[in-house]
């Protein structure tokens, strides 16, 4: 797996190199979070939420990602502004689907996300890649419910229906486009305990799908880079528990290195 943990560093080294305008419509539980650690790494965040600017702000961005947490009519309006403004101008579309399968309308938008827009990658736990396309697998909230389906089987039938990249986190992680498939084995169970993890992994996503654009490689580079990151963060002797280790995973998204990604990096191709 030499080759695509280097090829994840050099993204990194370009990520901070370029420092991509990542766009973000998102959910007030997360804004603040996601601002800071798309700065740690080394993008430049912009929330930009209003109908009257979104498709200007999309056009300019490296790329736009779209977060359905709290959604509400005119958030979606804009969403779908924004998404054919970047359409129009190739800036690739990252899709988090939070929540889809807990509530009809959270289901439908995400559905009619998928089908008004021409989305790059889809980010999302096993429960809601599955509502959004029409499988069922248990959802409480926006966290994924048990499901007895296997991830990486998920993942090829989302990519292929969808003809998108579709990335399936937990506690291993499937990244496919249909075709070729990776499983990232890094991460750490506390992420689940702060919430959040997952909309700035989605956004994440988006600044490395900013500076490459073979979308598998975009997404593996940001899942090991931010996994391993989050490894680093849980084994400092002074996070007691889910408060300091967010600071630290931020202190840590700033810090993690080549060295790092090439030494504790773990994917395999399926
Ligand atoms: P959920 O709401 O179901 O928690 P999410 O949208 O918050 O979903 P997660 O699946 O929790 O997203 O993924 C966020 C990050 O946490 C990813 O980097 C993922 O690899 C990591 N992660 C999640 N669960 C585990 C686990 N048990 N062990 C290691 N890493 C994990
Ligand atoms: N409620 C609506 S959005 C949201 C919550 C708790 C945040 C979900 O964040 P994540 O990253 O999916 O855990
Ligand atoms: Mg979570
Ligand atoms: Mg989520």
């Amino acid at each position: 797996m030499s080759t695509e943990i280097e090829h994840a560093v050099r993204s990194l080294e370009r990520l901070r190199e370029q420092s991509p305008l990542v766009h973000n419509i998102t959910n007030v539980v997360v804004t603040n979070f996601t601002a800071n650690g798309l700065y740690a790494l080394g993008a430049s965040p912009v929330m930009a939420y209003a109908k009257e600017e979104v498709a200007d702000m999309a056009k300019i961005a490296g790329a736009l990602v779209l977060n359905i947490g709290t959604l509400t009519y005119d958030e979606v309006e804009s969403m779908l502004i924004a998404g054919k403004s970047a359409n129009e101008h190739g800036v690739p579309i990252i899709f988090d689907p939070v929540g889809a399968g807990a509530t009809p309308y959270r289901t439908k938008t995400a559905r009619q996300i998928v089908k008004e827009l021409d989305i790059a990658i889809i980010r999302g736990n096993a429960a809601e890649i599955a509502n959004v396309i029409g499988e069922t697998w248990m959802i409480k909230g926006v966290d994924a419910g048990e499901g007895s389906g296997d991830p990486v089987v998920l993942a090829r039938n989302a990519a292929k229906a969808l003809q998108t990249t579709i990335v399936i986190t937990g506690k291993e992680d499937v990244i496919t486009d249909g075709d070729t498939t990776y499983i990232v084995q890094n991460g750490h169970p506390i992420l689940t305990k702060v919430t959040g993890t997952g909309c700035l992994l989605s956004s994440v996503v988006g600044a490395f799908a900013a500076i490459e654009k073979d979308l598998v490689m975009a997404s593996l580079s940001a899942l090991v880079s931010y996994e391993v990151a989050a490894e680093i963060a849980a084994r400092k002797s002074e996070v007691e528990g889910p408060g300091s280790f967010q600071i630290e995973f931020l202190n840590q998204l700033s810090k993690v290195s080549s060295e790092d990604v090439r030494k504790l990096g773990k994917i395999i191709k399926v």
